[in-house]
């Protein structure tokens, strides 16, 4: 029986052309920056967000990590969403290994940061206080489910930022989808943005690495930051092969996994106990009622069991499954869900 895996877009395995290129790929030292698919993998990385430069690195969470080392100096605050990953997820990697301190203020549930929640968390000159360097926002927001920040949202935080002389990160893990979602150039998303990072190995599929982008003297210091972290690679063409399969090839079927998505929301509401809590992008979010008669951990474990079929409970809170639609979850996998759950509920 054929996995359905619907843990994360994070599970997705390379496409057979990826495996193809990274097989073909012509490889050197990317230390020396002397491979020429790395090269062209931040070349048209940096072109496609309309950015100066670009570096490969290892993951989302370095790509963040690399680019708080490089724009704060130890002491400084940053001020970030208190769901957003960099702050929840990456282990506190800009305090534990940049001395940077998260100034937070609460998500909305469309993923936004209110601007005068922003306003009020800039320090004063004041030498009781660190000194606020940036503010990031993550688009999609992953703990707001998936939501896509639109470019009007982003530029109004551009000019926050612009006018309060504070550096303007965005960690565009999903940026793409975002794109896919209001149907933009996805320059448009982060014009107004001094650096961005994209992942490579979530909804596009390719086997690992992410994409940091901004100004050159950024990217510079950003490289430094990543051979201290220890993500200078060396004949790592093998990876950015797929990763240009990755950036060329996938972007543009991303709305592709939103309809299933919301294929999947739709035909799970019609099923009894079944409560969709939210579908945006790539995302959905359910819970059982209480009058199911099954827990979630015996249902998640049934759906592993007797269909092969992987979902996990929300860490982000009790009671909540989250599903993530992506390149090998077609159609057909969407009704065997569908089918598998309402054989556990009904
Ligand atoms: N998110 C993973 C888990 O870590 C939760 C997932 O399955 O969604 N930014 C955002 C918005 C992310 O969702 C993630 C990964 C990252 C950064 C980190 O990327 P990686 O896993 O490549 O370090």
């Amino acid at each position: 029986m054929k996995t359905i895996d619907l843990r994360s877009d994070t599970v997705s395995h390379p496409t057979p052309a990826m495996r193809e290129a990274m097989a073909k790929a012509v490889v050197g030292d990317d230390v020396y920056h002397d491979d020429p698919t790395v090269n062209q993998l931040e070349a048209d990385a940096a072109e496609l967000l309309g950015k100066e430069a670009a570096v490969f690195v290892t993951s989302g969470t370095q790509g963040n990590l690399c680019a708080l080392l490089a724009h704060c100096n130890r002491g400084e605050s940053i001020i970030i969403g208190d769901s957003s990953h960099i702050f929840r997820y990456e282990q506190g990697g800009m305090a534990q290994l940049g001395g940077i301190l998260p100034h937070t203020v609460p998500v909305q549930a469309d993923g936004t940061l209110r601007l005068c929640d922003l306003e009020s968390a800039i320090n004063p000159d004041d030498e009781h206080k660190p000194v606020t360097r940036l503010v990031a926002l993550e688009n999609t927001h992953n703990m707001a489910g998936g939501m896509p920040l639109s470019a009007e949202y982003t530029d109004a935080v551009a000019d926050f930022a612009r006018r309060n002389l504070l550096i303007f990160h965005i960690d565009g893990a999903r940026i793409f989808n975002a794109a896919a979602a209001y149907g933009v150039d996805v320059k448009t998303l982060v014009a107004g943005a001094d650096s961005v990072t994209f992942c490579l190995s979530k909804g596009l599929c390719a086997p690992a690495g992410s994409v940091l982008v901004g100004r050159q003297d950024f990217i510079r210091r950003a490289r430094r930051a990543r051979k201290v972290l220890g993500g200078s690679m060396r004949q790592v063409g093998i990876l950015a092969a797929a990763g240009l399969v990755a950036l060329h090839t996938m972007r543009d079927r991303l709305s592709e996994d939103h309809d299933n998505a919301q294929l999947l929301a739709e035909g799970l509401s019609e099923l009894p106990d079944i409560c969709i809590k939210g579908q945006n992008t790539n995302f959905v979010f359910f819970s059982l009622s209480d009058d199911a008669g099954i827990s979630l951990d015996e249902f998640v474990g049934a759906l592993r069991r007797d269909y092969n079929i992987f979902m996990s409970p929300y860490s982000g809170e009790q009671g909540l499954i989250r599903l993530r639609t992506h390149y090998w979850i077609d159609r057909s996998a969407i009704d065997k869900v569908i089918a598998a759950v309402s054989s556990l509920v009904s």
